[in-house]
């Protein structure tokens, strides 16, 4: 017994020495602090495209720039440090008012670390997740009036006792001491249920000006169930739009018509794991995993239709064509941009300070299959400029946010926190 509480007890505290050490401001500054973008010679904009492998099909773009922009370098000097290394698969990263952040964990744990990336705080009380393939504890987002409320939103893989999983979002109060969710009610379940794996859930939660949600959905990634991203009868491969208790904000675009769900605010989406609100133009931005050669940027206008599975850009994992092979039909969308080769966005955010001026507006995207944070520059709807950001740290990049400092705030499935500040 006394040997077992021994390495229970150096379990626990070693890693939490580890932490601590990285985190002792005299510490860090050598081992985990790097300064990158050291002032070149020559152009910082219209650089060659940061894409050089070759694509996976020969499908051309629907206009000028929809792929492969212009490279462009940041000329800010920034610092790059790693202020947290043992975060347990974070999915999600979340702003509090008073700059700390709220953290989920894929296997179902929800955190709260300081701005300087110390642990506070864990939170228990959340409903069990289905922690498998692609499925866990997803998303979070804090009410517009967390202040006053303490209200936390949050969507997770659900098993049903009828078979199957499938995206839930959920609502509690955050208790007092911050270490319990009080109150949980589960307000939208995106159905149907699937069990042919545990893939491509969608999920990202973003408040409208009006404190309602708009989530998005993935089509869960089975050949027998793709299309129901076109079937206006099921909440899969769509935006919805509700409200704080989970039911479809009034008057949404397909309200009326027969057999709609109400809440469907777009479709024919397909893992759709980035969604922002452009604070430039008051416009939803969503990013998505498209096949072999098809992420996409969309910009997310009411009853609108993606056109995932019918048109996209790329094939299969398997080489054959998606469907007819298509890339362009009326009635359907265009993204705004998309990559092929993929790169896998996760979580997206709009940068909108000041302190590194060159980035305002600029539009951040965690890649995973790509390891880097990739930089769109805009120009409207048109990306003139794409930058990668630390593609030499071989992380898998799964969310971000600006932070109240106007440092950039990125965490990886590998359990690094990063802070990209302005040097
Ligand atoms: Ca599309």
């Amino acid at each position: 017994m006394k040997i077992l509480n021994r390495l229970t007890l150096a379990i626990l505290i070693i890693p939490a020495l580890a932490a601590a050490c990285k985190n002792t401001p005299g510490n860090n500054s050598n081992s985990d602090s790097t300064t990158v973008n050291e002032p070149g010679n020559g152009s910082d904009t219209n650089l060659p495209p940061v894409e050089t492998k070759a694509p996976n099909s020969d499908y051309k773009p629907a206009f000028a720039g929809q792929t492969r922009a212009p490279g462009m370098r940041t000329k800010t000097l920034l610092t790059v440090t790693v202020i947290n290394s043992s975060l347990n698969a974070p999915w999600a990263i979340c702003n509090l008012p008073d700059g700390r952040f709220l953290i989920t964990q894929k296997a179902g744990t929800m955190i709260i670390l300081t701005s300087a990336g110390v642990k506070e705080k864990e939170i228990s009380g959340l409903p069990a997740v289905v922690n498998a393939g692609q499925g866990g504890l997803l998303d979070v987002n804090i009410d517009p009036q967390f202040s006053s409320n303490r209200m936390v939103y949050w969507d997770y893989a659900e098993q049903q006792s009828t078979g199957g999983s499938l995206l839930a979002v959920a609502k509690g109060k955050l208790s007092a001491d911050e270490t319990k969710m009080e109150n949980i009610q589960v307000i939208y379940r995106a159905k149907p249920a699937y069990d042919g794996g545990n893939l491509q859930y969608g999920s990202r939660i973003v408040f409208d000006q009006q404190g309602n949600l708009f989530v998005t959905t993935g089509e869960r990634s089975g050949d027998d169930i793709r299309m129901k991203a076109q079937d206006l009868s099921a909440g899969i491969g769509k935006v919805i739009h509700i409200t704080k208790d989970g039911v479809a904000v009034p008057n949404g675009p397909f309200a009326n018509t027969v057999n709609a769900l109400p809440e469907i605010y777009a479709l024919g989406l397909r893992s759709p794991e980035g969604l922002a609100w452009n604070p430039a133009n008051n416009e939803l931005w969503e990013a998505e995993f498209g096949p072999r050669g098809g992420d996409e940027i969309n910009v997310i206008e009411a009853g609108k239709n993606y056109g995932w599975p019918v048109i996209t850009y790329g094939i299969e994992y398997s080489g054959a064509k998606v469907g007819d092979g298509i890339q362009q039909k009326a009635g359907m969308e265009q993204p705004l941009y998309y990559w092929d080769p993929v790169i896998s966005p996760s979580g997206i955010t709009f940068y909108n300070s000041d302190v590194i001026s060159e980035w305002k507006g600029n539009l951040f995207l965690a890649c995973l299959s790509s390891q880097h944070i990739c930089r769109i520059a805009l120009n409207g709807h048109k990306v003139i400029g794409e930058e990668r950001l630390l593609a030499g740290e071989g992380q898998r990049f799964r969310a971000l946010t600006q932070g109240k400092d106007g440092a950039l705030y990125a965490v990886t499935d590998g359990g690094r926190l990063y802070r990209i500040a302005k040097k």
